[in-house]
């Protein structure tokens, strides 16, 4: 039976309702922020209350992004911190915006994952002027002043682009040709660190050898749709294609989808380099459709937080921490007992 309880409250205009509860409001901001403040400013014994960190995610590109934010949110969670979780949804602004109000509400430790390497010292400023530490995770950034962040933990980009190189180098070694191994690079997002880092390991190992020639390489962004895409147009454009060396699994994924629409064979036709190893990626290098994984372990959340935990601590923390990370490939021997990281 539905009552009509508009009629109580009908008498009442309505100015003299909003008044109330705008001067509840204001007095519960204005006593609110002051404790913040009170708190922050007084040395707080962090054992009395949670640690407080601000974290800035980039947003949800990939499995391994939202693995890595899980991640975060469990480790967060385990280790009693409270987490401010914010998601840029793949703006750098975003994130600029999230650190700000990460300042402003006085958190004891930034920890944040920059999309891109550069663009960030004059936030960074503002933490470091507010006395806030800075963890940077995952990607790292360009910056002069080192002061700026208090350590980095994540991937060592370059070495993924090496481990790539080498397979490369393996798997056409011997083979009579006459004409270079004629690859394709799908690149990560512009800019980021993880993208300009495995471009620069892969380079490398590859540098000055006749043998191979990197004939096209285009940035999927990391995004499944846009491997899908861009492959789509690369085997319309780019003739005798060899070998594709893919920065994510992501778009790895859309590029099979891509080439199996189109009749290549991938991993026969075309041999598949990739990066990441969820476990999508792992079914197919199985099913002999791509040639070799490395690993790139989104799992750091544990690690980010026994880090936040010593700068809430005012203790110091290592410059650069590169996590642990292997391979996996066609020539495994026991490809069913393989341990990926299972997102
Ligand atoms: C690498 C990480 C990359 C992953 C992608 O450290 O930043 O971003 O390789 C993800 O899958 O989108």
């Amino acid at each position: 039976m539905r009552v009509n309880r508009q009629k109580h409250f009908a008498k009442i205009p309505a100015q003299a309702c909003i008044f109330p509860i705008f001067v509840i409001f204001l007095a519960i901001t204005i006593f609110g922020s002051c404790f913040r403040r009170q708190s922050a400013s007084k040395p707080v014994d962090k054992t009395q209350r949670d640690i407080i960190l601000g974290f800035s995610q980039i947003g949800a590109e990939s499995a391994w992004r939202n693995c890595h934010s899980r991640s975060v949110r469990e480790a967060a969670k385990e280790a009693g911190i409270q987490l401010l979780f914010e998601s840029a949804e793949q703006k750098q602004e975003n994130q600029i915006k999230a650190i700000r109000s990460f300042i402003a509400y006085r958190v004891d430790v930034i920890a944040f994952v920059p999309i891109v390497a550069d663009g960030w010292d004059n936030v960074l400023r503002e933490a470091k002027t507010a006395g806030i530490p800075v963890l940077v995770t995952d990607r790292k950034i360009n910056t002069e002043d080192s002061d700026l962040y208090s350590g980095f933990i994540g991937t060592d980009s370059e070495q993924e682009g090496r481990e790539a190189g080498r397979f490369l180098l393996r798997k056409f070694a011997g083979v009579e040709r006459k004409r270079p191994i004629r690859i394709v690079e799908l690149a990560g997002t512009e800019g980021a660190s993880a993208a300009v880092g495995r471009a620069k390991g892969f380079r490398e190992v590859l540098a000055g050898n006749p043998d191979f020639e990197i004939v096209y390489s285009e940035s999927g962004d990391f995004l499944r749709s846009k491997g899908y895409e861009v492959m789509l147009s690369v085997l319309e454009k780019v003739p005798r294609i060899d070998a594709v060396f893919s920065h994510n699994d992501g778009m790895t994924l859309g590029m099979l989808d891509a080439m199996k629409e189109r009749g290549v064979k991938a991993g026969k036709d075309v041999v598949i380099v990739t990066v990441d190893a969820e476990q999508a990626i792992i079914d197919a290098l199985k099913a002999g459709t791509v040639n070799f994984v490395i690993e790139c372990n989104p799992k750091t959340g544990p690690d980010i937080m026994e880090l936040a935990k010593k700068l809430a601590a005012g203790e110091r923390i290592p410059r650069l921490i590169h996590v642990d990370e292997r391979v996996f490939s066609e020539d495994d021997k026991d490809l069913d007992g393989l341990a990926p990281r299972g997102y």
